[in-house]
């Protein structure tokens, strides 16, 4: 079987190596693409202080007037924009059109208070599709493939991107959303999908369910995985291309920027393309606000180069990551963005050391007698955050080796990571299983303290 996985991984490879969906885009020299980015932040610049009144008043704050603008390195002189900006301008305040003259409105859902609304022009909904299609492509997606799209549809970005872009690149899509996950491996097998769109730990669900039922993925026609949406770790990787068969390939977006479609790994799995013509991306230290050198890992900030609707400058992520320029073996010339280990606002301080559960995703995978299911619990212990671990026994394994197996996973996790966690250990499936966006963390703390 392992062979089987293997041919299919290298096969994918191979379709995927020096082979461009806009060749001449994806391989411009980078002092072209500069001169490029340069003529659009203008243009940018000048859509958001024409027509979004926040944006006039901070860059006449800041001094910044859009003709101005002489090198990339001025992007230094422009205001940041936050999550906050959006929700404090709720729903419609941060648009540059008006609502009558767009043509699409997604909203992600915000665990407390207003959600985050972002608008497309029917213009920003073609460029959109288009740079999903090169993603796709990217991945080793194809014209005529079969395009199983298990992305969440509705407001959540993530399917309606995979979709258009699915069209746009020629293929066939399936938009199947999340959920009914019986019906998606029946759908997956009888359709001959060859790239399966989902978050990674809903693939894993896909893989688990199909096993349960005796069905094997890994015959199926499924070669490429494109995942994303959320964090997950090289082991998780690992663990879904050897269970469905596929080269799983990360992608990255955001709604406030886009959606799906900012950056994607290509066969190479060494980092993700951030589609440069489209954003303008730098890595900041999230406490002094100032930019980093190449290589050093701080928060993602995205300034948006061709949207029309929803100009963003400077936006902060909360993203952590790191950039390399340096040349990708698959020829694209734009730049390519480290594993997105988390979210700032994720990271978990258990006694002073800084922790982001695709760090603790990491050490459980491939640990002998679990399956890869986790959540994080935090609660207040005294004045501290204590951290506790829930796995799940892998199928098969007796309660009575429970006890053995929490201590392990304590002990690696306290040489691996460096923190005291207590670890319990639950029965095969009692874990929830993820739709779309994986629960990875529990937090009990109590709110505002
Ligand atoms: O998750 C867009 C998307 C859909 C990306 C499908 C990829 C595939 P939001 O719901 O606005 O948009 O959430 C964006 O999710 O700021 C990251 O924290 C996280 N995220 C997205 N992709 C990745 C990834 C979509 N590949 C937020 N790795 C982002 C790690 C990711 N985190």
């Amino acid at each position: 079987m392992a062979a089987i996985t293997m041919d299919k991984v290298a096969a994918a490879k191979e379709t995927g190596a020096h082979a461009y969906f806009d060749e001449a885009v994806e391989t411009m020299p980078r002092e072209q693409l500069a001169a490029l980015q340069l003529e659009r932040l203008r243009a940018t610049l000048r859509n958001a202080a024409d027509h979004v009144p926040l944006h006039r008043r901070r860059l006449a704050e800041a001094g910044v007037v859009p003709e101005d603008l002489h090198s990339l390195a001025d992007v230094r002189r422009l205001p940041f924009t936050v999550k906050a900006d959006l929700r404090d301008h709720y729903p419609f305040g941060l648009f540059a059109r008006p609502v009558a003259g767009l043509a699409r409105l997604h909203a992600s859902s915000g665990t407390t208070g207003k959600p985050t609304v972002v608008g497309y022009t029917a213009a920003d909904l073609a460029t959109w599709a288009g740079l999903m299609a090169r993603t796709l492509h990217c991945a080793g997606a194809r014209p005529g493939d079969v395009i199983h799209n298990a992305y969440g549809y509705g407001l959540f970005t993530g399917g309606r991107g995979a979709h258009y872009g699915a069209e746009r690149l020629g293929a066939v899509v399936v938009p199947m959303s999340g959920g009914a996950t019986e019906r998606q491996i029946a759908l997956i097998v009888d359709f001959g999908a060859r790239v399966l769109c989902a978050t990674p730990s809903y693939a894993l669900a896909i893989a688990e369910l199909a096993e349960q039922q005796g069905v094997d993925l890994r015959r199926s026609a499924l070669r490429v995985g494109l995942f994303g949406a959320e964090p997950w770790s090289e082991a998780l990787r690992r663990e879904i291309e050897a269970r469905l068969g596929v080269q799983a390939i990360d992608n990255y977006g955001l709604s406030e920027v886009m959606g799906p479609g900012v950056a994607v790994e290509c066969a190479q799995q060494d980092g993700l393309h951030g589609w440069e013509d489209h954003f303008l991306f730098e890595v900041i230290d999230p406490e002094t606000l100032q930019p980093l050198p190449e290589g050093q890992a701080g928060e993602l900030v995205i300034t948006t180069l061709t949207k029309q609707a929803l100009p963003m400058l400077r936006y902060r992520t909360r993203d952590i990551t790191r950039i390399s320029t340096a040349r990708c073996a698959c020829g694209r010339s734009h730049l390519r963005l480290l594993r997105v280990a988390g979210r700032s606002d994720d990271m978990l301080i258990v006694r002073g050391v800084n922790v982001y559960p695709s760090q603790i995703e990491a050490v459980l995978l491939g640990l002998p007698g679990i399956a890869p299911h986790y959540q994080l619990v935090v609660e207040r212990q005294g004045s501290l955050d204590g951290v506790s671990v829930e796995v799940e026994a892998a199928p098969g394994v007796e309660g009575e080796r429970f006890g053995a197996i929490a201590r392990e996973v304590a002990h690696r996790i306290k040489s691996m990571v460096g923190i005291s966690t207590a670890v319990t250990v639950k029965p095969p499936g009692a874990l929830p299983r993820s739709q779309g966006k994986a629960v990875r963390v529990r937090d009990l703390r109590p709110k505002g303290g």
